[in-house]
């Protein structure tokens, strides 16, 4: 840390939780409830998932969410993010499914009772699978179902919540998914995945329309807000940077954090971005009318979930082995201190940079750290005679320095309102299911999904209650 340390948060500071519904519910077949994404690629190849732990039963939380939220109130915090499952608020017909949506309505009032406002996303990797095989977010029917799914949300929720999330990391399912093809379908096509990318900027703009309407019409009460979540990340690379270097975190500091954030603060794509894709050949699928679609998309407020920087160098390659302009690859600092349970870079800096970088180029823009966290294996070696996960020597520090340097931008100018830690309790995520765990609560899978505090709880405690940093 610089020359200060900067150890207090603002009072009207707000700590919460962040979660989500495909990762926290399970009852995957209750309430009448669709196969989404998740269940389709655990039900064709359990083998894919660590330890063969599938989406079934999240973390039990759609039986226990009483529970949990009497916990997350007595850590001190205020505030949870979740999503609601698409496939299960709407049938099959994308009609609201009343099974579904009295769940949820269950769930919200639950959370009030113990003084828990619940922020809502509506979208969280969780497409339902039959709406993935018409083409997923490829398929213009499948952005205006979206639509209409955001719309039923609204109106059936419209005067209980407050905050509202169209996306969660919408950059991670093109790149999961169709770049990468680390996740169901497995695809590795970069045109593809910017179509898909494309495809969830006009269903978030939509979505974001129908809110904006339907707050006019009184539906939606009038003190809620929408925003957008995003992992962003800084793109750093070497020292010495070439021209070509400097290209590199151009293109990636486009694709992964100015085409989210142009999109809701601009309604717009950021057109450097797109005029080099253009001469690479890849061209997005734009039809007549979108771009006053794109116009739709303005948020109130954004949030940033952050783990790790990026850290890029210009690619060795123009095109890697599947044909696919390539505009960027990983630099290796030499300095990098990693989370090796997570393979990610540990830098609370970043926070901070990105912070500055907001506050600089979209100083309007308000946000809060919508996640941020550290995943580690927590093998029973970890467990004191009590039974106790004893985390405190790496959890602590990890969120300790990132709310510092929170802190220190807060004290700059940036518009930061809040902090959600990602999985105060341990949750299910995604094909590593239970091998990372985040939480400053431990679910233990051979205890019947049942609670325990870590060592880690009581610092977390104290901090979310004074607002002051404690070092330990
Ligand atoms: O579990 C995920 C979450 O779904 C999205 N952000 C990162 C988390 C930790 O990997």
């Amino acid at each position: 840390m610089s020359d200060k340390t900067y150890d207090t948060l603002p009072d009207d500071f707000f700590f919460g939780a962040a979660m989500s519904g495909p990762q926290t519910e399970g009852m995957w077949q209750a309430h009448g409830k669709l196969e989404n994404m998740w269940d389709l690629w655990s039900n064709e190849d359990i083998r894919a998932f660590h330890n063969r732990v599938g989406s079934y039963a999240g973390n039990d939380m759609g039986a226990r969410y009483a529970e949990d939220f009497k916990i997350l109130h007595e850590l001190g915090l205020s505030s949870l993010r979740t999503s609601l499952q698409w496939s299960r608020l709407l049938d099959a017909n994308g009609k609201l499914n009343r099974e579904g949506a009295d769940f949820y309505h269950r769930y919200l009032a639950a959370a009030k009772e113990e003084g828990i406002e619940v922020f809502v996303n509506l979208y969280h990797f969780d497409m339902p699978g039959y709406l993935f095989r018409r083409g997923g977010w490829e398929s213009r029917e499948v952005v205006e179902a979206y639509a209409q799914y955001a719309r039923t949300a609204f109106e059936e929720f419209g005067q209980e919540v407050v905050h509202w999330f169209t996306f969660n990391e919408p950059i991670v399912e093109p790149e999961q998914r169709y770049e990468h093809g680390n996740w169901y379908p497995f695809v590795h096509d970069y045109q593809r995945a910017r179509n898909v990318q494309y495809g969830i900027s006009l269903a978030h703009a939509l979505a974001t329309g129908a809110f904006r309407e339907l707050q006019a019409a009184g539906v939606v009460r009038p003190d809620a807000k929408i925003g957008l979540i995003n992992c962003f990340t800084p793109p750093y690379t070497r020292e010495d940077p070439t021209p070509a270097d400097l290209e590199a975190v151009r293109m990636t500091d486009g694709i992964h954090n100015r085409w989210w954030l142009d999109l809701v603060t601009k309604g717009s794509l950021p057109t450097d971005v797109i005029d080099t894709l253009a001469e690479r050949g890849i061209t997005l699928p734009v039809r007549a009318g979108d771009k006053e679609i794109l116009a739709l998309g303005k948020v109130d407020w954004l949030g940033f979930n952050y783990y790790q920087p990026t850290r890029v160098q210009a690619p060795a390659q123009d095109t890697d082995e599947f044909g696919n302009p390539c505009f960027a690859e990983p630099y290796a600092w030499p300095h990098a201190v990693m989370n090796e349970s997570r393979g990610w870079e540990i830098y609370p800096k970043g926070i901070y940079d990105f912070a500055m970088t907001m506050t600089r180029d979209y100083p309007d823009l308000e946000w809060f750290v919508s996640e941020n966290g550290i995943g580690i294996e927590e093998h029973n070696a970890t467990r004191d005679e009590d039974g106790c996960i004893e985390d405190a020597s790496y959890r602590v520090p990890f969120v300790r320095d990132h709310l510092r340097w929170v802190a220190r931008a807060i004290a700059e100018g940036a518009k930061c309102r809040g902090y959600h830690y990602w999985g105060v309790i341990d949750c299910w995520s995604w094909n590593n299911a239970y091998k990372n765990r985040y939480g400053f609560v431990e679910v233990n899978l051979q205890d019947n999904y049942n609670r325990h505090l870590k060592e880690s709880a009581d610092w977390l405690r104290r901090v979310a209650s004074s607002h002051v940093i404690a070092e330990k």
